[in-house]
């Protein structure tokens, strides 16, 4: 049982559709631990940086536009395997491919404005997190993780 942690957005979308609530319960009833939460909008230098990876691909410009369009909610997860699991919540990247119960399936029909961002691996994560939370995280134990966190 891999504790991990992973970056969460609640991209600008999210935010103006006032799905923040609703995308949050599902990590955290699903026993991920917040350990980093705040609402920001993001300067385009960290905009870049976080999608510098896709930098080449021809939706790059308006991809800065839209996360840096409007506030989005930074999350910090924690818990076992919480990279893959996020990404599973999350669902595929087109909404309108994306799997019923997925919170992309459930709510989007776009491929950009898709809603959330999860880390793809944990370094990935690694990298995220210090972009996005350089202040540091709040290291606790949830009441609830010896009841959840089971073999
Ligand atoms: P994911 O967010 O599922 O990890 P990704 O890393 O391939 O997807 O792409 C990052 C974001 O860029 C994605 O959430 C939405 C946007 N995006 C990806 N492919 C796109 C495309 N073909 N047209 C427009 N936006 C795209
Ligand atoms: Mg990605």
């Amino acid at each position: 049982m891999p504790v991990q942690r992973t970056l969460i957005l609640l991209k600008p979308d999210c935010v103006q559709r006032g799905l923040v609530s609703e995308a949050l319960s599902r990590f955290e009833r699903k026993g991920l631990r917040i350990v980093g939460m705040k609402l920001v909008k993001p300067t385009a230098e960290v905009a870049g940086k976080h999608y510098a990876e896709h930098s080449a691909r021809p939706f790059f410009p308006s991809l800065l536009e839209f996360i840096t369009s409007s506030p989005l909610v930074a999350l910090a997860l924690e818990g076992d395997s919480a990279v893959t699991v996020a990404r599973n919540i999350i669902g595929a990247t087109d909404g309108r491919a994306a799997a019923p119960g997925t919170i992309r399936g459930d709510f989007g029909l776009s491929k950009g404005n898709n809603l959330v961002h999860g880390s793809d691996s944990p370094e990935s994560a690694e990298r995220e997190l210090g972009l996005w939370f350089p202040e540091g995280l709040v290291s606790y134990q949830r009441a609830d993780t010896v009841w959840v966190e089971t073999p």
